[in-house]
């Protein structure tokens, strides 16, 4: 690419797919939509403080979680941008109990996408960084519709995964396992532009380690023994409760995210599927380490839809570390 070259999403798309003879152009459409849902998505997060969308929509998802309204638009964005391309065969929302099919009067593709259409939503009337979180992957099933074996697939298996943090400025960061690029939104032009070309996480990097630590009392001892060795070794805690946002930090400084299991969530809170797997693709091709406090989480093999794992992610050797203070100490929780 020339120097001070100006590359959009769509350039460094054509310049990828010229790469991959074999590429239909399915998987770059995909990407071309997922960017356009994060474009009006972006706009609304911007506006939410202004348009009095906030507050409960009065619903609630599969987690018992309370369903802003944003959370249901963004869903909603998501599905009508991807429902009708012809690119996949089924979908899943972390909003959504069940497999979403493609409506019969569409065709149906040979991906599957899962996301977490905006994770953090917690903090969105404190104006705190959210994030959309998705994942692809290749359909597997005979039929011509998809369905939960194409759902159920474990993170290695993974054709593409990536995030958009909706912060100070909208970014959206992406892998196919060969590099990660970071795009951000040019508002005025409604262009993602190449602002991080080949991501790779700092090691160790920052001293800064990411975790809710008012729950130090439901860890296993492993896991206390583990945050007591990096205070020891002086890390800071830099701790934002949104998931993306907190994943986003690790990316460029290092150290270690962690939502590990406790007596209280004794498989953790994260979603496997489309949480801790799509960030897993992201910090390994970075060239940092993902674990479920075993190993990397690319290798669990799931079985339920919205399946729960303890997430580790950060530079390889503070993941590593903390992965010796779990087996050492013990990873398992109280009353687990
Ligand atoms: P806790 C936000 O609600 C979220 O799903 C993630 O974005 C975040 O990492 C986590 O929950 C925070 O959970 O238990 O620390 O409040």
């Amino acid at each position: 690419m020339q120097e001070g070259a100006v590359v959009t999403l769509s350039r460094h798309i054509v310049e990828q797919e010229r790469r991959h003879p074999e590429a239909t152009g399915a998987f770059s459409n995909i990407l071309y939509d997922i960017a356009l849902a994060a474009k009006i998505i972006s706009r609304e997060v911007n506006r939410a403080g202004l348009v009095d969308i906030l507050g409960s929509a009065g619903k609630f998802n599969i987690h018992g979680e309370d369903v802003r309204k944003l959370d249901e638009f963004a869903d909603d964005v998501i599905f009508q941008a991807m429902d009708h391309t012809g690119n996949l065969c089924v979908m899943a929302s972390e909003e959504v109990d069940d497999p979403i099919p493609i409506p019969d009067k569409f065709p149906a593709g040979n991906y599957v996408l899962l996301h977490d259409p905006l994770d953090g939503s917690s903090n969105i009337e404190a104006n705190v960084s959210l994030g959309t979180i998705f994942s692809i992957h290749k359909k597997i099933s005979k039929g011509e519709r998809g369905g939960l074996a194409d759902l159920l697939q474990p993170g290695y298996k993974q054709l593409a995964a990536g995030y958009i943090v909706y912060g100070s400025s909208t970014m959206l960061v992406y892998t196919t396992g060969a590099g990660v690029y970071g795009f951000t939104l040019e508002p005025s032009i409604g262009e993602f532009l190449l602002s991080h070309p080949e991501m790779k996480i700092p090691d160790p990097g920052k001293k800064i380690y990411s975790v809710n630590e008012a729950y130090y009392k439901r860890w296993s001892p492993g896991q206390q023994l583990a945050v007591d060795q990096l205070k020891d070794e002086g890390f800071s805690l830099r701790y934002i409760g949104s998931l993306v946002a907190d994943f986003h930090r690790t990316l460029l400084y290092g150290g270690i995210f962690m939502y590990p299991a406790d007596a209280k969530s004794p498989k953790g809170k994260l979603r496997l599927l489309y949480e801790a797997c799509p960030l897993a693709m992201v910090i390994e091709a970075a060239g940092g380490a993902s674990s479920d406090g075993a190993g990397s989480i690319l290798n669990v093999e799931p079985v339920e839809l919205h399946q729960r794992t303890p997430l580790y992610l950060g530079s390889k050797s503070v993941v590593q570390k903390t992965e010796e203070a779990l087996q050492a100490a013990g990873a398992g929780v109280p009353g687990a």
